[in-house]
């Protein structure tokens, strides 16, 4: 038996479900990455709308590059069960928001059609960073990049996010529809002006009186969105089907907190997200940074020292004094130059992120993390340390942060078949490899200007500071850097 529309009342009483009546929700919101954080966060944030009677606001969730959500997914009538996990409880609930799931390069014209349908009042992303197609150090368009010259070259058939935005926005323009708001949720600072930025550069380049309009009719609200959604294991699904009696081919498991907080500005109304605990604020920035410098940097630093001393998750990363050490300095740089959310007090704030990353009941894997250092470092590192060096402040956690993922990247680059999950993973390990000298390798790594700018290796003091963390990690017992690097 599997989950399905006509199987919900099968299921043990103990599974939440939607209990509204599905076939009456209408879709309204198309959402470009249908992955585990989204059917982790706006999904069940939406389904709480659903479930308050107005069924006006149903998800059709898009993945662009493959097949394989929709694959699970379709035969399931779009439903999957949530697990809300934490140690000694957990809750399970069968999410229904999803009415519609498309997925890889033979539904992308379905998709932009969907995108293109008066109904639809919002596109909702999670791309992650690299699907912005943006430098991360200068945040400029990458136009060379072959799936934007693609796009460019075949505006009526487009690939990536923002061809797709552009040319719906194109057909909604010359059809006398209202523009569909934009609504990012990747973890990027001051998400929605990213968005923006990137879709007006993008349609720049094809039409610029529909680029003006763009940039006067559609709304790009910026979002902090948080909740930790490891990626679903084999493990996983075999226990979400013994406890519901029926298999799920694509279960989320996930902690039991979540944030969401959303900038209130929307061309064709938006739902009320509110009724599944998102706050709508004007002070986006204030809480992206907070969340990007002090979650998502802490988690980036553990990540790498967790890869280099065989800590395969999260949880067991946090064991290690060497790491905690670490984190509990980094914090300290990160709120010395921290402006928060009024009426949040970051030290709270970081208390509590130790215990979400202390979660026993999730195994959140240090490589998932890892992945895509060069788009994550700036804005969760980055520019923290800029805001320091700006006030004369030391940063030796930071530095030592950064030496992490410069140890990482080298032992990557000299461990026979290891791969390296990042857009720029050619440059990287081509200066990873260039020498076995710890200045050299300093120097060559930070000459990276997409991720560096071209500011910090002229900063002499910094760059001492990277060494010196350099030099500690890799004489450190715990840390197994690649053996053949010279002081
Ligand atoms: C993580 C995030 O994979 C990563 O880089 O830092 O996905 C993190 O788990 C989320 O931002 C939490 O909200």
């Amino acid at each position: 038996m599997q989950l399905c529309n006509k199987n919900l009342n099968q299921l043990p009483a103990s599974v939440r479900r939607p209990l509204y009546d599905r076939s009456q929700v209408v879709p309204a919101i198309v959402h470009l990455g249908v992955g585990a954080f989204h059917r982790a966060h706006q999904a069940v944030m939406t389904d709480a709308v659903l479930a308050s009677g107005d069924l006006g606001w149903g998800i059709v969730g898009a993945g662009l590059m493959t097949s394989g959500t929709k694959d699970a997914l379709a035969p399931q009538d779009g439903l999957y069960t949530l697990v809300e996990r934490a140690a000694g409880s957990e809750q399970l609930q069968v999410i229904g928001a999803i009415v519609e799931v498309l997925g890889g390069a033979a539904d992308l014209s379905l998709v932009l059609a969907r995108m293109c349908a008066p109904s639809t009042r919002i596109v909702s992303l999670t791309v992650t960073e690299k699907g912005y197609y943006l430098d991360p150090a200068s945040g400029q368009l990458q136009l060379q990049a072959p799936a934007i010259q693609a796009d460019l070259a075949k505006p009526d058939a487009p690939k990536t996010i923002l061809g797709l935005i552009v040319q719906a926005l194109k057909h909604r323009k010359a059809n006398g529809i209202s523009p569909f708001t934009v609504l990012s949720c990747d973890n990027l600072p001051s998400n929605g002006k990213t968005a923006r930025a990137a879709v007006l550069a993008f349609a720049r380049e094809l039409d610029s009186e529909l680029a003006a309009w763009i940039e006067a009719r559609v709304r790009f609200p910026c979002s902090m969105v948080d909740r930790i959604t490891p990626a679903t294991t084999d493990a996983d699904r075999a226990y979400v089907d013994a406890q519901l009696g029926m298999t799920d081919a694509w279960p989320i498991v996930t902690e039991q907190f979540v944030q969401w907080v959303i900038e209130d500005d929307f061309t064709m109304g938006r739902p009320d997200w509110t009724l599944g605990g998102a706050v709508f604020s004007s002070e986006i920035e204030a809480w992206e940074n907070m969340k990007l410098r002090c979650l998502n940097g802490a988690h980036s630093t553990l990540a790498y020292l967790g890869q280099l001393t065989g800590r395969e998750t999260v949880a067991e990363a946090m064991e290690l004094p060497l790491i905690t050490d670490l984190l509990d300095t980094l914090w300290a740089e990160v709120l010395e130059v921290l402006h928060a959310p009024a009426g949040v007090n970051p030290q709270d704030y970081v208390e509590q992120l130790k215990l979400r990353f202390c979660n026993p009941a999730l195994k959140h894997r240090t490589a998932q993390i890892a992945m895509d250092g060069s788009q994550k470092l700036p804005q969760r590192l980055l520019a923290t340390l800029r805001e320091r060096l700006a006030a004369g402040l030391p940063s030796p956690a930071l530095a030592t942060a950064i030496a992490g993922w410069m140890h990482f990247a080298v032992k990557t680059a000299h461990t026979p078949g290891a791969v390296l999950n990042d857009p720029l993973s050619s440059d990287i390990l081509a200066q990873a490899r260039a020498s076995q000298d710890s200045t050299a390798i300093i120097d060559n790594l930070l000459g990276i200007d997409k991720i560096f700018g071209s500011d910090l290796k002229t900063d002499a003091g910094f760059k001492a500071q990277l060494l010196d963390g350099f030099r500690r990690l890799a004489a450190h017992p715990q840390v197994a850097a690649a053996p053949h690097i010279a002081p």
